[in-house]
């Protein structure tokens, strides 16, 4: 549900760009000898000719439309250029228009505070540039205004017969006597255009652009005149634009709440909704929706431009429409491994080029059940702790899948193992990667080094013994988790920053076996590849061609018996293995019991049992936890032991601390460790001929420490 975000009373100068059909311009650029022709970009599947998604400007004057096939459109346009997107694993490979929306994005976010709204939009808040402008260069006192800025559509400015429009333009940009608001605008107007010029000079792209107070008003605009144009809404002209608006054409209006409107209120325009209070508003849609939609009828919304040129999340997905409806586990498992096979390797790209990592793995899929009267029942998404690797990710992808379908079709009633199942299709398939944070530069902490994703985990609501609990998937087993170690032994003389990248690079290595295979699309099939899953950014398929994933919070999966039952073997299982992980796996708490900590963990998240076979590693990093939004950095004191045979760390309030029993140390691990420190720790493993007690300035203190 939309929620209101109070407007503040400074001036905002907001512009929302929208690249021009996209897809179109870029396989323009590829191929020059297209430019200037009709051209549309289509499906690589060959049904009717493949279904079209871009479709160029001088294309759509012959009257085609992205809704055609590409026969349809060489009927309307017999001298249409078809160009196919291009393919990687059977399905739509859109790695040329993502990396095509990046070099746009570098030359807007020079002037502001960008955003990333899709792969081909973005939204920039100029309010600083153009608050400059105004005391260094006001409209007024330019000699010279360049063409582009004056072919500005500004709403409400209407031209008399015979008029100059950009006559007109000039005029009302110049104008002295204009209100604070709208000489703000006259900047903006001015230096979006350049932006526009820029990147039509360092791109080749052209784009349309919209210039508001606010970003709701600004996207409204920005498709009211291209393409290569710009308009420009004055806060006089806002009731004016919103007046005879569709309401199901506004951003959150497109279902139910809408359609609610309009069959339950009667509201068909924004302007409609002007006739009802707050107050009814708020009692027949809750407070929140109802203070959104009463401003929202007034142009009124304050939400910010967010700073992220980068993607929030990362997607795969494929349609499988009509008779290509998968109806078997196979069939499931085969796509699903293609998916992930792309998602991983985006990830793969973004942990090398941005140092970032993602959390949370999801799977949506819709599907369909045979002779059923609810066959309209949602597929659930379901989402679990993401693991680096493609196989990983495969495998964790199969079993959320199959916990869906079980909770799809009922436990009761349907077998999913076999290899036909007639009562259920799935008629599409994505999988995606959220919660993507940086991997914090300079954190000190070695259960941050080991963990690689920790640090956002270490949340007061995390217990403590989670956060390598949730380490392990980095590299779960003991022969993984050797490999991890050497990686970082063999690091040690590099920058902990560098270091850290190599050892969540070697965890890839092992585990990716390297999927660029392209195979060929099949027939009817279409698919997408989804660039943010919260965003606008998913490009399904030329029927629906924006789906958005569900906007609910997918299941998580926990089953308390298993967590214990797995926790025993894991408890069992670490003696003698070869990871230092689990050399501290234990020392975070050491008066709580795994079960407790487990039990706590699970507490508060929804629940479900999946009945399907997850591995013990997969098992582990099922607690699904709230990841904090700030990082901590430790910084570590040793204490003297005082005779007791544990060693604690001490840290400020609020830090997490860590803290190890020399006891429990398993000597096997003693090999894995750096040579400067073995020594030490196993001097540690004879405790009657040395004391347990770790000095400040030891070398496995000063290799722990902050500093090092
Ligand atoms: N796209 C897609 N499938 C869809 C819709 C769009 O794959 N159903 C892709 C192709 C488009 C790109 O996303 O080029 C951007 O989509 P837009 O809706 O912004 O449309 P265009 O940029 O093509 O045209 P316009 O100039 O109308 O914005």
């Amino acid at each position: 549900m939309p929620v209101a975000t109070p407007e503040t009373s400074d001036a905002r100068i907001i512009t929302h760009v929208d690249m021009d059909c996209f897809y179109v311009q870029v396989e323009q650029r590829k191929q020059q000898n297209l430019r200037g022709l009709p051209t549309a970009v289509i499906q690589y599947n060959s049904y009717k000719g493949g279904a079209l998604i871009a479709v160029s400007y001088e294309a759509r004057k012959f009257g085609v439309k992205r809704s055609m096939r590409g026969d349809e459109a060489k009927e309307v346009c017999p001298q249409i250029q078809l160009v196919q997107v291009p393919v990687a694993r059977g399905k739509a490979d859109l790695n040329a228009y993502r990396n095509a929306g990046s070099e746009v994005i570098s030359v807007l976010a020079r002037k502001g505070r960008c955003e990333r709204a899709s792969i081909d939009e973005v939204y920039l808040d100029l309010t600083d540039a153009a608050e400059t402008m105004l005391k260094e260069a006001a409209p007024e006192n330019l000699d010279d205004i360049e063409e582009e800025v004056l072919k500005s559509h500004v709403l409400g400015l209407h031209n008399e017969d015979g008029t100059d429009a950009k006559e007109e333009v000039r005029k009302w940009l110049c104008r002295s006597d204009a209100d604070y608001h709208d000489k703000l605008l006259a900047c903006g107007a001015i230096i979006v255009a350049e932006l526009r010029m820029q990147v039509l000079k360092e791109t080749e792209f052209t784009c349309s652009a919209g210039i508001a107070h606010n970003k709701m008003l600004a996207k409204l605009a920005s498709a009211m005149n291209k393409p290569a144009q710009q308009t420009v809404v004055p806060r006089s002209s806002v009731n004016g634009l919103l007046e005879s608006f569709p309401i199901k054409k506004m951003k959150q209006l497109g279902g139910k709440l809408g359609s609610s409107l309009q069959t339950d209120l009667g509201v068909n325009t924004v302007g409609d909704l002007l006739k009802f209070s707050e107050d009814k508003l708020q009692r027949r849609y809750g407070i929140n929706t109802g203070t959104w939609l009463w401003n929202i009828a007034r142009g009124i919304s304050g939400e910010e431009v967010e700073g992220r040129l980068l993607p929030k999340s990362h997607g795969s997905g494929k349609t499988f429409p009509g008779p290509q409806a998968l109806k078997t586990i196979a069939s499931v498992q085969h796509w699903l491994n293609q998916l992930c096979e792309e998602l991983s390797d985006r990830l793969h790209s973004d942990l090398d080029q941005n140092k970032r990592i993602a959390h949370t793995l999801t799977l949506h899929a819709r599907a369909y059940k045979t002779g059923d009267s609810d066959s309209h029942k949602k597929f659930p998404s379901k989402s679990c702790p993401l693991r680096y690797g493609t196989t990983k990710i495969q495998e964790d992808a199969l079993n959320l899948f199959q916990a869906g379908l079980r909770e799809y079709i009922g436990f009761c009633n349907n077998k999913i193992q076999g290899t036909q199942n007639n009562s259920w299709g799935i008629t599409s398939l994505a999988v995606s990667a959220s919660k993507i944070v940086p991997i914090p530069s300079g954190t000190h902490s070695i259960v941050k080094y080991f963990g690689g994703q920790l640090p956002s985990r270490s949340s007061s609501k995390l217990p403590r013994d989670n956060v390598i609990e949730e380490a392990t998937p980095l590299s779960p087993s003991g022969s993984e988790s050797c490999s991890g170690l050497n990686s970082y032994e063999s690091q040690l003389e590099y920058s902990e920053e560098d270091a850290k990248m190599k050892y969540l690079k070697a965890s890839f290595g092992q585990q990716d076996p390297s999927g660029n295979s392209s195979r060929q699309g099949d027939g009817l099939t279409e698919e997408s590849s989804l660039l943010s899953p919260q965003g606008n950014e998913n490009r399904m398929t030329q029927g629906e061609p924006r789906q958005e994933f569900p906007e609910e919070e997918p299941r998580r999966i926990h089953s308390m018996p298993r967590l214990k039952a797995i926790e025993k073997k894991n408890t069992a299982k670490e003696k003698g293995s070869c990871s230092i992980l689990k050399l501290f796996k234990n020392y975070h708490d050491p008066s709580t019991s795994l079960e407790q900590k487990h039990a706590a963990n699970a507490e508060g998240a929804k629940t479900s049992s999946i009945g399907s076979e997850f591995t013990s590693n997969s098992y582990s990093t099922c607690n699904q936890v709230e990841l904090p939004k700030e990082t901590h950095c430790e910084e570590i004191e040793t204490s003297n032991g005082g005779g007791s045979s544990s060693s604690a760390a001490h840290v400020p309030q609020g830090r997490q601390s860590w803290s190890y029993k020399i006891d429990e140390i398993d000597p096997s691990i003693v090999d894995e460790l750096p040579p400067e420190i073995q020594q030490e720790v196993r001097a540690w493993l004879r405790p009657l001929k040395r004391p347990n007690v770790v000095k400040r300035g030891s070398s496995i203190t000063h290799y722990f420490h902050p500093n090092k």
